[in-house]
């Protein structure tokens, strides 16, 4: 990649499809994993963990382990009960009156999923802490498990007896002034539906499992953890108020990291364990994750059932809308566990001039399952759902094309920025642009003439056209706006940059990168400013040490709060830099220009000094202006002023077969409007995998339990994660629509995939059925459970 230097137009690094700089370490086997880590003399940990989804505890001897050779110690719950300072962190208590059990890395008296860690083994090899378990003897009473929502919120069988219910908390979203619009537009519709959706339970797939290293440091009573997580800063502060230690004598490092999905934004366990059994042993322990290990111990995504009605004029406007969402939280609370429902809340109206006539409500219960959390879009791809897949049902009702409906309640481009119901600002759209980009794209209108054709009331082979649009609401910041929704911790996001003495550029990011490849674009931000070469710029990160400051990778932040702070910081390193070359050159600091790397005065087109003078001048610091610091180096903390919104419309085709119930997913188009591109081959990346997850939930993926609460999906053979064959080539469509936000016009794009997907898939596959009476579908739209709704259809209209 090579950089333009033409001081006239400046550089154009921004937009250009630069390879990833990380890539070739990664794919060359250079990078390293915490599981590649050597650490002489390190204990291994294993935790052995509760066969039954609800039991209690009347047993636990781990004397057997601990005789076993190779093996250092074996502690039950109990045991270590004396370890933590605080319960496991839940950071998003979304009601003052929500309730959270206790949660402690180990059960001491009462299990409450399968996977439920009940005592741990440390031991010379992960081997012999593996084998070590099987000698832990475990002593239950079996409960009757709690695996149904609609069962739990009945409070029949209580999982957390502490707590004297199975309900959370109850979060509304209502406009107080607007209450009785609601029952209202109902009344007066000339169209209702009523539908009910269920988000299946989801398992977050990392190619690498999670993993951990805890390192006491040898002098200094220091702690060093190396995680394979998505939030180091977050993780320190965590690990440091539950566990009492300072917290400048904790250091969190996250080498190489495979993916996380949102799995790897939390404070888990086995962190905990390995911490304080580092500091009790004062050695270094270390666990790593197996897959059918973590299908149990990681977080899950999705689970909710929805509740969604709306109602319409005789044209097909939405005139109302309700919601009752029931969220499956698991087992316990995690770390944002409650604020995933809230997240979505938000998204209901979709892309469409709903008026406020609004009604959300959400109850979340435990249940006896693995504890969910934020998924890839967390509470976003479900409420997208919802909405584009009741406003399909809405399209039958009235007896319209179901894009044609959405035309016809889009917000019009013309009235952004756009204060939507809920009060939120959308900062732009366009969503008639990219509807008809995508309708372009795939032939929407000779799709739907074929269709006509094929789908005759005896075919088995249906042709379906699936459409979705979205609004996603991400970019996980103001902290004020966090503020009031009782998230705890905000928005912000922080940068350093630094032009080093011989011109090279360092940038301290406070974003953790696990996949996005923030390496490149934010080298790239960083060359575009100073007009250097992209590999003349190291990006440094996901190291507490190294970047004190940040609150990591998440929510679809990155580029609009990190990389917006990572421009402003270049900005002020270049402000300061003027000053130093408008002293070199005797000009007024005002008349020095700044382009293609090179500082100009205006006017004397000879008087000119490169970055490279300007950087060793600040460096030796030997004439620099009266009052000026040495070096050329600025700090940002920027705390954006408004979410970002990015859109878009997805459209694709299936063929369903009748009589196998088969789905074959054709033709995929998307297009997903994130603002201004720093690198649209990274953008492009981020949509593909994206898609492809939503698909997989549309089709293919479901965490399955059996009456017992035992996991039916745990290993890669049973939960069905696509391969790149699975899936057909993705046809990405352009719309750029600049946030008006931030300096940038960028929008964030890392979960636009699932958000559009899920809903684009099943709407294509009830439209294929919908001939032959078939109304919905349960995701996934499995052979089995698509032969069963056509089935039940019977064949009528
Ligand atoms: N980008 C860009 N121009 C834009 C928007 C984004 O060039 N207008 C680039 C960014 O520079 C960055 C990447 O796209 O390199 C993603 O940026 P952003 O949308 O800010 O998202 P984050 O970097 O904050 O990533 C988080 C997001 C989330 S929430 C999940 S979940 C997710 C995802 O990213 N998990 C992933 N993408 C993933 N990709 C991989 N490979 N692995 C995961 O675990």
């Amino acid at each position: 990649m090579t950089v333009t230097d033409d001081p006239t137009t400046g550089n154009s690094v921004l937009g250009t499809r630069m390879l990833r700089k990380e890539d070739p370490a990664l794919l060359t086997g250079e990078a390293v994993y915490c599981n590649d880590m050597q650490v002489p003399g390190a204990w291994h940990l294993a935790v052995a963990r509760s066969d039954y989804a609800h039991a209690r505890i009347t047993s636990v001897d781990v004397s057997d382990a601990l005789a076993m050779d190779g093996v250092h110690a074996a502690y039950t719950g109990a045991d270590l009960q004396e370890l933590w300072g605080a319960p496991m962190p839940c950071a998003w208590p979304v009601t003052e009156d929500m309730k959270n059990p206790a949660h402690f890395p180990l059960a001491i008296d009462k299990v409450s999923y399968v996977g439920d860690g009940v005592a741990v083994v440390l031991a010379e090899s992960e081997a012999i802490a593996r084998d070590a378990l099987e000698a832990i003897a475990v002593e239950y009473d079996e409960l009757e498990p709690v695996l149904d929502l609609e069962d739990a919120l009945s409070d029949r069988v209580v999982i957390h007896e502490d707590i004297g219910t199975n309900s959370s908390y109850t979060w509304p979203l209502l406009v107080e002034e607007n209450e009785g619009d609601v029952d209202r537009a109902f009344a007066d519709a000339a169209f209702t539906v009523s539908e009910r959706y269920v988000q299946q339970r989801l398992i977050p797939m990392a190619m690498e499992p999670r993993a951990v290293v805890a390192m006491p440091q040898p002098f200094g009573g220091d702690m060093t953890l190396y995680s394979a997580t998505q939030v180091p800063h977050i993780l320190k502060v965590m690990v440091a108020l539950t566990l009492g230690i300072p917290e400048h004598q904790m250091r969190v490092v996250c080498p190489a990291v495979g993916g996380g999905f949102g799995s790897k934004l939390n404070v888990y366990a086995e962190e905990l364990l390995c911490v304080a059994l580092a500091r009790k042993h004062n050695v270094p322990v270390r666990w790593n994750e197996e897959r059918s290990e973590g299908t149990h111990a990681t977080i899950h995504g999705r689970g909710q059932i929805q509740h969604v009605e709306l109602a319409a004029d005789s044209e097909g406007k939405l005139t109302g809308m309700r919601v009752r969402l029931i969220g499956d939280m698991g087992a316990y609370l995690q770390l944002v566990t409650p604020g995933v429902p809230l997240l979505g809340a938000f998204l209901y109206g979709g892309v469409y001039e709903l008026p406020k006539a609004f009604d959300f409500s959400c109850t979340s219960v435990f249940t006896n399952m693995t504890p969910t959390d934020a998924y890839r879009g967390a509470g976003r791809p479900e409420a997208t759902y919802a909405i584009e897949h009741a406003m399909d049902a809405l399209a039958r009702e009235v007896g319209v094309d179901p894009l044609e409906l959405r035309r016809r309640n889009f917000i019009p481009t013309d009235k952004f920025p756009y204060e939507a119901f809920t009060g939120l600002v959308y900062d732009s759209g366009d969503h008639d642009k990219a509807a008809t980009v995508a309708e372009g794209l795939i032939d929407y209108a000779g799709l739907r003439a074929r269709q006509a054709t094929q789908n005759t009331p005896d075919a088995t082979k249906r042709r379906g056209i699936g459409v979705s649009t979205y609004f996603e609401m991400c970019g996980l910041a103001p902290s004020r706006v966090l503020a009031s929704l009782n998230y705890g911790a905000g928005g912000w996001e922080a940068a350093t940059v630094r032009v080093l003495p011989t011109s090279k550029v360092q940038v301290v990011t406070g974003t953790s990168p696990h996949g996005q490849g923030h390496e490149t674009a934010w080298s790239m931000i960083a060359a575009e400013k100073f007009g250097v070469d992209p590999a003349d710029v190291d990006v440094l990160h996901s190291d507490t040490a190294i970047s004190p400051l940040g609150l990591d990778t998440y929510g679809s932040r990155s580029l609009p709060v990190g990389g917006v702070a990572i421009d402003m910081a270049c900005d002020k390193v270049i402000d300061k830099a003027k000053q130093i070359a408008a002293h070199q050159l005797e000009a007024n600091v005002d008349d020095i220009e700044f382009a293609g790397g090179v500082f100009r005065v205006a006017g004397s087109p000879d008087k000119e000094l490169p970055l490279a003078a300007v950087a060793f001048e600040a460096f030796t610091a030997h004439n620099l202006p009266d009052g000026l610091e040495p070096n050329l180096e600025a700090q940002v903390t920027y705390d954006p002023p408004n979410f970002s919104w990015p859109f878009g419309t997805h459209m694709c085709v299936v063929e369903v077969d009748t009589e196998t119930g088969e789905v074959d997913l054709q033709q995929y188009v998307a297009v997903d409007d994130c603002g201004n591109q720093v690198n649209p081959l990274i953008v492009e990346g981020q949509v593909h995998g994206g898609v492809v997850q939503g698909i997989a939930q549309a089709l293919w993926e479901e965490a399955r339990y059996d009456s017992d609460g035992n996991l039916q999906t745990s290993t890669l053979a049973e939960y069905l994660v696509p391969a790149a064959s699975d899936v057909p080539p993705i046809t990405l469509g352009e719309s750029v629509t600049p946030s008006p936000t931030n300096a940038m016009g960028v929008k964030g794009v890392g979960e636009a995939g699932p958000i559009g997907a899920a809903p684009c898939v099943m709407n294509a596959v009830v439209d294929a059925l919908s001939g032959l009476g078939v109304h919905d579908i349960q995701m996934p739209a499995s052979p089995l459970n698509v032969w069963n709704a056509i089935q039940s259809a019977g064949g009528s209209q």
